[in-house]
């Protein structure tokens, strides 16, 4: 029995929907570090967030504007492209579609490129974006989110690979037009189904 076998026979002993495991993933408990650059430190008060682009009102919020958003609680698995997937992580935060709606983006706005420190920047359609499930989170596991995983403030977008939820979230870019970003100028998919395993260009 391969690895990826006897890790998904582990779910099944264990009761668990081995279905949501996408093709070519393990599933683990644990929660691996993964992203370019150095981990920045920024406090919540310094905190700040823009929405930019083809939008009436671009704004700038800070840490308790987004709490003043009305945050929500979920709870989903998430998919990383290097292949671990962890299921029933729980995060809280604001949804991504009020925090754009502030803005008020032109009728043709049609994709989101999220940019991060760095220069990390990733980009996916609005209507992936306008989802329930797409956070701003400041929260993982009832705990502040660690700076090494992305806080004070990052993306959850949970129905695609991890890479397109961006951590240490600076800017949120409305636009008319798709613009490759960091890991997809790099071979990495433009959209990235794990479910439909859209890892690659070409996939
Ligand atoms: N700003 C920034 N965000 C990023 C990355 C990065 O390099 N920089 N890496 C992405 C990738 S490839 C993954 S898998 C997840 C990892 O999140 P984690 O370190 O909290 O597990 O963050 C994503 N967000
Ligand atoms: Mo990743």
């Amino acid at each position: 029995m391969s690895f990826f076998q006897r890790n998904r026979q582990k779910l099944i002993d264990a009761g668990i929907d081995p279905e949501r495991l996408p093709p070519g993933q393990y599933h683990t408990d644990r929660f691996p570090v993964l992203h370019v650059g150095d981990v920045p430190h920024i406090e919540r008060a310094d905190y700040r967030l823009s929405v930019f682009g083809n939008v009436a009102n671009p704004v700038t919020l800070t840490f308790a504007d987004l709490e003043a958003l009305g945050p929500v609680e979920l709870t989903f698995d998430i998919h990383c492209v290097t292949k671990w997937s962890r299921f029933d992580t729980t995060w809280k935060g604001v949804r991504f579609r009020d925090v754009v709606a502030l803005a008020q983006p032109a009728a043709t706005v049609a994709y989101v490129i999220e940019h991060a420190a760095h220069g990390y920047t990733t980009n996916l359609p609005l209507a992936d974006c306008l989802r329930d499930d797409v956070l701003i989170a400041w929260e993982h596991g009832r705990e502040p989110l660690e700076a090494v995983h992305g806080g004070p403030v990052r993306m959850v977008v949970p129905h695609l690979y991890f890479w397109k939820s961006a951590k240490w979230l600076e800017g949120i870019e409305l636009s008319d037009t798709d613009q490759a970003g960091f890991w997809e100028q790099n071979g990495y998919h433009s959209y990235g189904d794990p479910f439909r395993e859209q890892r690659f260009w070409g996939d």
